[in-house]
């Protein structure tokens, strides 16, 4: 009988199907990371999958070692990124910066994969220009019908592509925020955004980056629904099976640091900017191409939790209470491998209300809005979404006025000033 573990392990890199994949990480096993849990549905069966890290030693794609079925995870998502002033501002200033890069005018359609509740399209659609979101969660699909976002609830696909090519759908962009790295299939979205751009159109997309994740021991932000962990180096790779080719990138501070890239379809008006070259250069000066830098990783992130849990015990012992902040996924990875239990961090808050009042998956630790925080006042915050850490310090600034302190494990333990 297969295991669970059996079940779903990957044999071959998601890239270039080579089978020398070495695993640097193993988180154990977790429940999916978004499974936030009703009060009635505590003490039922909550599956738990492996979560192991490993690099393909032929393209140095990072990935994990178990693929988790995407219905499993985005079908009712309970993730939007428009509760923070920080992805709004982002996602502002993206369609911004786009619009005015490529001169996109009124008559110009921008489809966005993962689409989410619409927030990124939605600045789009405010400058005139035809939108249509793509995205698998029905629930997330109605918010962004209600903003005005035509969106079709389904996974992307070389087949929706065609369809959509079918009904003579031409794109002048498409863009990707955080959403290719969950998908299943990189071959199939390139075959599909091909088929489905205009030929002097651009496939933007961004994700968190490697070197980032790596440097800055960002071990919480490798989930389930995270499938590929990107330098740049194996998506040349990826985009050249396809014909097609990246032709710039651009650093960016969002969730812990991510990369945006811009790629074409060959032979297009687009040319390569010569900053490529220097950054595929420095991720081999980085050693993105050796065992030993995700096996140093994989040893800072043994001792930084480790660390955390006997801080934890520390301020149990002394009787000091301390809550969690940000009920995100990459919170409930860290609250897991680390098996925090209610008796270390006795809740959660969290701004987004489908998280509310549920419980952590896993550690079924409450989750209250943030509010709760008015009435009760903790010696201590452990900063789960310590990728939000100033807007959140600025909103709980009477928390730290009134000599509480906040916690953070990433990039290393530490009590905030
Ligand atoms: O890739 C993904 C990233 C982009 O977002 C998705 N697969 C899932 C999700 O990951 P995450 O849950 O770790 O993302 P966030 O955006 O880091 O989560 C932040 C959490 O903190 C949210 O649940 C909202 C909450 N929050 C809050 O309670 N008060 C956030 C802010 C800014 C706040 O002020």
């Amino acid at each position: 009988m297969t295991s669970q573990s059996d079940k779903y392990k990957a044999t071959q890199c998601r890239i270039c199907k080579s089978e020398k994949l070495y695993t640097f990480l193993d988180l154990g096993t977790m429940p999916i990371p978004n499974g936030f849990l009703e009060k009635k549905d505590l003490g039922t069966h909550e599956p738990r999958y492996p979560l192991g890290t490993a690099v393909c030693e032929s393209c140095w794609l990072v990935q994990l070692t178990h693929v988790v079925p995407a219905e499993l995870m985005f079908s009712n998502y309970l993730y939007v990124p428009s509760t923070s002033t920080t992805m709004l501002d982002h996602f502002q200033s993206m369609a911004h910066d786009l619009i005015e890069r490529f001169a996109f005018t009124g008559d110009d359609l921008i489809i966005d994969i993962g689409s989410n509740d619409g927030t990124l399209l939605n600045y789009f659609r405010q400058k005139g220009l035809s939108v249509l979101g793509i995205d698998p969660a029905s629930n997330l699909a109605h918010l962004a019908r209600m903003k005005g976002v035509n969106t079709i609830n389904s996974l992307f696909s070389s087949d929706l592509a065609a369809e959509l090519h079918q009904q003579k759908v031409k794109p002048k962009l498409i863009v990707a925020t955080n959403v290719v790295a969950h998908m299943q299939d990189l071959h199939d979205l390139c075959k599909g955004v091909k088929l489905l751009l205009d030929d002097q159109g651009v496939f933007v997309t961004e994700f968190p980056y490697l070197l980032d994740m790596v440097e800055k021991n960002e071990f919480d932000t490798i989930y389930h629904e995270h499938l590929s962990y990107f330098a740049l180096q194996p998506l040349v790779r990826l985009f050249e099976m396809h014909d097609m080719e990246i032709f710039d990138f651009r650093r960016l501070p969002v969730h812990g640091g991510s990369m945006r890239i811009s790629v074409a379809k060959k032979g297009s008006r687009h040319t390569v900017t010569p900053k490529l070259k220097e950054c595929l250069q420095n991720e081999l000066n980085r050693k993105i191409n050796t065992r030993a830098l995700y096996d140093d990783f994989a040893n800072r992130v043994y001792s930084n939790t480790k660390k955390l849990v006997e801080c934890l015990k520390a301020y149990k012992a002394e009787g000091k209470r301390v809550v969690g902040y940000g009920a995100s996924a990459k919170g409930n990875v860290l609250l897991n491998f680390c098996q925090i239990t209610p008796d270390l961090i006795e809740y959660v808050v969290d701004s987004i209300p489908y998280k509310q009042w549920r419980f952590t998956p896993g550690t079924h630790l409450p989750v209250y809005p943030e509010q709760k925080l008015e009435e009760d006042h903790p010696d201590y915050i452990l900063l789960l979404a310590w990728n939000f850490k100033e807007e959140i310090m600025e909103k709980q600034a009477l928390f730290r006025k009134r000599g509480g302190r906040f916690l953070v494990a990433v990039p290393e333990v530490k009590v905030l000033d």
